[in-house]
């Protein structure tokens, strides 16, 4: 019989290629030599330094699955999701900032886009000269996207765009804006156009006083009559399987990442019960503490095998939506849990800024609902299983 890794119970690490682990470790060390350092005073001071997104682009973090052609990293699924893993080991909003770069304004521009517009994006994406972001949600329009009010409006040469999306990560610093709206040039289906910052009627207002994700900025995005050239809209998508193709791959690796911030509070838990003692004894010789121990050691373990099983299947384009639905789903409810479990394992500690669980733990309650809330994943799941539709 083999040893024990307590850390790794079951080798995930011998399961990689060598390039995947190389990947994983410089991406380990770079968010903790450039990420940890900042983050307790960027989540208090609800701040985002715009520098992250370069040091990420410099260290070949933003659009990992992008070809090298275009800047990015053309590496598989499974490297990207052992990078947000490694990102979401310091901070859920990090890992949005290169979750949303990459998967969700990188990955459209380069599936969805003409070439033309996949030279003028995607380097400067890729490097984090530009930063970007995707505007799906609506105030009236969250979990039901299909019922949003944004609209392009055909005009000589182009479109000209009205409307307003609600909970956009990284909008008041975006240079670069997927927008999802109905134009009315094609019946009305979801078209996805490509905004650029300046535009007239364009603004993206800051949305203040968060208190989850406070070190990634979110904002609304108001176009009050953007006219667009043709050559903003993203010729190839059209239909909900446009955005949906693109929150496949972020869902994707939030599964993976949401598992960074449950290890990094599990590990935190265990040394801080090793450390304190109650009652003559270590907090971590009692029954309780162990068993809780046990519990984020199993749920992590399992769900990493579950990524990993996955992240395989999208690299063979085997990986069906529904497989994501249940990862996102139970990776972020898991991962919350054992938030709270350590945040109550380390006492009074557990609410101070330096002991750091109780910001995973807030920032995991906007995980556990952007990009499909726990439930939400529940109807699409029974929908597959049933075949009955539980929306409305
Ligand atoms: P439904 O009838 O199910 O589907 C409409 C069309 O879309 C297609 N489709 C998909 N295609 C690819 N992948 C998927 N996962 C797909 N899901 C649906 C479907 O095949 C159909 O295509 P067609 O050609 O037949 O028209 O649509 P519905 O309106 O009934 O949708 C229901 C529901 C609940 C599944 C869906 O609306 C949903 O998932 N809602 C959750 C909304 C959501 O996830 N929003 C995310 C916003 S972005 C965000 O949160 C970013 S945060 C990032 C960060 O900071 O890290
Ligand atoms: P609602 O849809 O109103 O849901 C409220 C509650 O009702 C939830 O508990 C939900 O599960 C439940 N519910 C809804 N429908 C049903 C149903 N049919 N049956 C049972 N229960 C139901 N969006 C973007 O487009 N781009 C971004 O970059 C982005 N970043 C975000 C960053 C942050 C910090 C946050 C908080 C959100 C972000 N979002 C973004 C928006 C996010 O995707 C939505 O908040 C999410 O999809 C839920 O929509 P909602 O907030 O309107 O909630």
């Amino acid at each position: 019989l083999g040893a024990f890794d307590w850390e790794d119970a079951f080798r995930l690490a011998d399961q990689l290629t060598e390039e995947e682990r190389m990947l994983s470790d410089a991406a380990r060390t770079f968010a903790s030599e450039k990420l940890a350092p900042k983050v307790i005073e960027a989540f208090e001071e609800e701040t985002v330094d715009p520098q992250v997104f370069a040091d990420m682009g410099e260290m070949g973090l933003l659009g990992t699955t992008i070809p090298e052609q275009y800047g990015g990293l053309g590496a598989g699924y499974v490297s990207y999701g052992l990078v947000a893993r490694e990102i979401e080991r310091v901070d859920s909003g990090y890992r949005s900032m290169m979750s949303v770069q990459s998967s969700l304004v990188m990955y459209p521009i380069y599936a969805y886009g003409s070439e033309e517009q996949r030279m003028r994006y995607l380097p400067k994406l890729a490097s984090g000269a530009w930063i970007g972001c995707f505007g799906l949600t609506e105030p009236d329009a969250g979990s039901d996207p299909g019922s949003m009010k944004t609209r392009a409006e055909k005009i000589d040469g182009g479109y000209r765009l009205t409307g307003s999306k609600m909970w956009i990560s990284n909008a008041p610093i975006a240079d670069v804006f997927v927008v999802w709206a109905k134009s009315d040039a094609h019946g009305g289906k979801i078209r996805g156009f490509v905004l650029e910052k300046g535009a007239k009627g364009l603004s993206a207002p800051k949305i203040a006083n968060k208190l989850s994700l406070r070190a990634s900025v979110t904002g609304e995005i108001v176009m009050d009559g953007v006219e667009v050239g043709e050559e903003a809209l993203l010729p190839h998508v059209q239909g909900l399987k446009g955005p949906f193709g693109c929150l496949n791959r972020a869902r994707y690796g939030i599964a993976w990442g949401v598992l960074g911030a449950a290890e990094f509070c599990w590990h935190g838990a265990r040394q801080y019960g090793l450390d304190r003692k109650q009652f003559g004894r270590p907090i971590a010789q009692t029954q309780l503490f162990q068993r809780k121990l046990a519990d984020m050691q199993t749920e992590i373990s399992l769900g990493l095998q579950g990524c990993l099983r996955v992240g395989r299947l999208m690299d063979e384009a085997k990986a069906a939506p529904e497989m994501i639905s249940i990862l996102k789903r139970n990776n972020c409810g898991k991962a919350l849990d054992i938030a709270r479990l350590a945040r109550d394992m380390h006492g009074g500690n557990g609410i101070s800024a330096e002991f750091q669980v109780i910001r995973h733990m807030l920032n995991l309650e906007t995980v556990n609902t952007y990009e499909g809330t726990h439930d939400v994943h529940a109807l699409i799941l029974g929908r597959a299983q049933t075949g009955l539709q539980a929306f409305f």
